[in-house]
């Protein structure tokens, strides 16, 4: 089998999502740790545009965006298959992945920029009331009983938002609002792939909460 490289960082959220994929799939993988302060020129070759981690590097082919891996991942290699057979059901799945593109930026945007953070609250909360609504329905998983796309998709978002959370010191993503997506998450987080390679909560903590300090030093600085 062509040599299967992973460009990435144990704490990104689009890099947990390409580690799922390919132990999901039992792909044997190098995982090359990237630091962002210093990307390495193999990086900025294989991913130009958008100069980010991750980066899947197959045969020596480089594909970027985390859920472009992901496709690619699932096309390459058809084993346990992690999207519907019907090709409906496939496209309300690229419906929920699009959704999660799209709208979870707000969680990444309540991080990254101190501004309009009233705003960004209003959208993340929207997000999650409509997958809550409509995402799920009385499903385990998004796509019915096995951990598929959508899963990964959504799982890193809502992962990372509890952290962040705890750094901004808000609670968005509450129990009672959201009964549906914590039964989602509880079943998400047991799929022992998942379990296994999700960083823990004290790691990201510190990792971004550091990052966390350092955006908000150099905005008022600006
Ligand atoms: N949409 C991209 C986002 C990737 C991304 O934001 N990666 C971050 C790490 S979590 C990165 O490489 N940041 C470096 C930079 O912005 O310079 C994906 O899904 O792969």
């Amino acid at each position: 089998m062509a040599e299967v490289k992973l460009h990435g960082g144990l704490l990104s959220p689009f890099n947990y999502r390409v580690v799922c994929a390919l132990k999901l799939k039992g792909i044997p993988f190098e995982l090359i740790k990237e630091d962002l302060s210093n990307k390495s020129a193999l990086l900025l070759k294989y991913n130009p545009v958008h100069k980010k981690i991750p980066v899947l590097v197959h045969g020596g082919k480089p594909v970027c965006e985390s859920m472009v891996i992901l496709e690619y991942i699932e096309e390459t290699w058809p084993q346990n298959p992690l999207m519907p057979s019907d090709p409906y059901d496939r496209a309300q799945a690229r419906f929920w992945i699009n959704f999660a593109e799209n709208k979870g930026a707000a969680v990444w945007k309540l991080f990254r920029s101190i501004e309009d953070q009233e705003n960004t609250m209003k959208e993340i909360l929207e997000m999650l009331q409509i997958v809550e609504e409509h995402g799920l329905g009385e499903k385990k998983f998004f796509h019915g009983d096995k951990i598929g796309l959508v899963d990964i998709a959504f799982g890193s978002i809502v992962h990372w938002l509890q952290i962040i959370e705890d750094i901004v010191g808000v609670k968005l993503f509450e129990s009672h609002k959201f009964p549906g997506l914590h039964a989602w998450l509880k079943n998400y987080k047991q799929v022992p792939v998942v379990e296994e390679n999700l960083p823990s909560r004290d790691e990201l903590l510190v990792f971004f909460k550091g990052r966390y300090e350092k955006l908000q030093a150099s905005a008022r600085m600006q």
